[in-house]
Formats: C-alpha cells, structure tokens, sequence
C-alpha cells in the first residue's frame, strides 16, 4: 500500500483525474466520499449542502431519483461541486460488451460521461469494456474522466475474489491514464510495476456491522491500515437520527488521522 502523502501522489500520477481528486484530498484534508442513495433532487441537493465541506468526492447512483434531469439534477450538482472542491463518481457498475456500455454511458437519460468526473465497471466482460468505455469519454467530454474497477465488494457472499479479483487487476492494467484505482476492501499492489492505484471502499461504518441485506462495515481505521486511499460512507453519515453535519465530520476527522498514522508507518 502507499505510505506518500496524498500530495506527492498529485504530483506524479498517470491519471489526470486522480490527480485532480488527491489534490482536493490534501487540500481540504478528507479522504471522506459521501455515498448518498436518496430518491428525490432535493434530498440529494440539501444533503450535499450539508456534507459538502467534509467530503472529496460524491458518489451518486442517479438512477434511484425519481426525478432526475440534466437541468434540474446535474446542474446544480456540478454548481455545488464548484463550490464546494469535490468530483463526482457515479456508481454505475457497468457490466456489458464493450460496445454497449459505450452507448449507456454516452447516452440514454443520464449521458453520466456528460457530467460525472469517475464511474466504474465490473471485469466480468474483459477488457473491451476498459476500451468502449473510454472511447465515449474521448467523444463525449473535454474535460477528464476517470474509471475504477470493480476488483473486491463489501457484500456477504460476493464473488469477487482470487482469481477473478487478480483477472479485474489485470484488466486494469490496459489503461493507466484512464483506469486510475479499484473499488476494494484492501491495497491491490501494481507500485513496483509503476502503477499508483487509489483505493476506494465502501462498506464503511463506525456504529453498525451491516444490515439485513447482506452489507457489511469495517471501521475506517481498518480499511485505510489494509490500503483503503478513500472511504466511501452512506447512511452512516445521513440515516434516521443521524446529523449530517455531525457525521461529516465525525468520518472526515477519522479517515484523516487514519491516513496521518499511515504515512507514519514508514
Ligand atoms: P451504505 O449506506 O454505506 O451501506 O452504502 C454503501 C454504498 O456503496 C452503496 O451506494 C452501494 O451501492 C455501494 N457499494 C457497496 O456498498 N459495496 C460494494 O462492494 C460496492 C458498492 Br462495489
């Protein structure tokens, strides 16, 4: 696992959007993503308000909104990620042919190659899927775009692991500008061979170990001491009776000095 500072990191890496994104993250001192699955526009716009300053990055799932449009979801979205200095992930698993998914991230109704800075895909299909999906980038947007691969979950049961998570690692490999990090619940090495992969995991929570569903939470001090660059937290920071504002916080402050006592350890 990396033991740099997140701004040494900024400084050399391959993928302009990582770098983007490790700059905010020493600059507002948070390596928190707030994962916020709400069902309406407004839900999502006021708890951003709230989270805004504590986080480095949103991760969105825009096809639970009932309500989504470009005009009155994504604008004001991108206007708070100005002004708040965070990047956008939607987390839109994909999972086709490369050709397909060339189409559903270019188009349909959310167009998220428009507007989201970072999405992901699962390695399930191959490699091609690295590939289409970077051609709709190139052709859709100006500015940068990132993938993640989608190498471990949090979920009980999941599949994703040995072998298949080594094949996803291996997939990654074929875009070092495009593909900057995984999804995963721990480092995924590839520094000696140049690669400065961010890590990125959810299942992420300080009160509870999971719920009915098959969720499970680490605590953020264990994922960021096994590799985690990025915790991505959800209703521990906004469900029933819970305060945001408290929480944003809470979880910044932690992952903070998870990260300092990292960079200690060398
Ligand atoms: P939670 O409320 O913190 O449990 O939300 C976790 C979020 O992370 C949710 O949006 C999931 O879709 C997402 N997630 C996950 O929980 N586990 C995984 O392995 C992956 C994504 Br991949």
């Amino acid at each position: 696992m990396s033991t740099l500072t997140y701004e040494e990191r900024a400084k050399n890496h391959a993928s302009p959007v990582a770098s983007k994104l490790l700059t905010i993250m020493f600059e507002k001192q948070t390596n928190l993503c707030a994962s916020l699955d709400v069902r309406t526009t407004e839900e999502l716009l006021r708890l951003v308000d709230i989270l805004g300053p504590y986080i480095c990055l949103l991760k969105t799932h825009v096809d639970i909104l009932s309500d989504f449009s470009m005009e009155g979801t994504v604008i004001p979205l991108k206007q708070m990620a100005l002004k708040y200095n965070f990047l956008i992930f939607e987390d839109r698993k994909f999972a086709d042919i490369g050709n397909t998914v060339k189409l559903q991230y270019a188009s349909g109704v959310y167009k998220i190659a428009e507007w989201a800075d970072i999405t992901n895909a699962h390695g399930i299909t191959g490699p091609g899927i690295v590939a289409g999906l970077k051609e709709a980038a190139m052709e859709v947007s100006n500015e940068p775009r990132g993938l993640l691969m989608l190498a471990e979950l949090s979920s009980k049961g999941s599949l994703a692991h040995g072998e298949y998570t080594r094949g996803t690692v291996e997939i990654a490999q074929t875009d070092k500008e495009f593909v900057f990090g995984f999804i995963a619940q721990r480092d995924m090495g590839g520094r000696t061979e140049g690669f400065d992969w961010l890590i990125m995991t959810p299942g992420v929570g300080l009160d509870d170990k999971g719920d009915a569903l098959g969720q499970q939470y680490r605590t953020v001090e264990d994922v960021v001491s096994t590799g985690s660059d990025i915790i991505i937290v959800g209703r521990g920071l906004f469900a029933k009776g819970r305060d945001p504002k408290v929480e944003g916080e809470r979880y910044r402050k932690a992952g903070w000095d998870a990260y300092l006592k990292r960079c200690q350890s060398t």
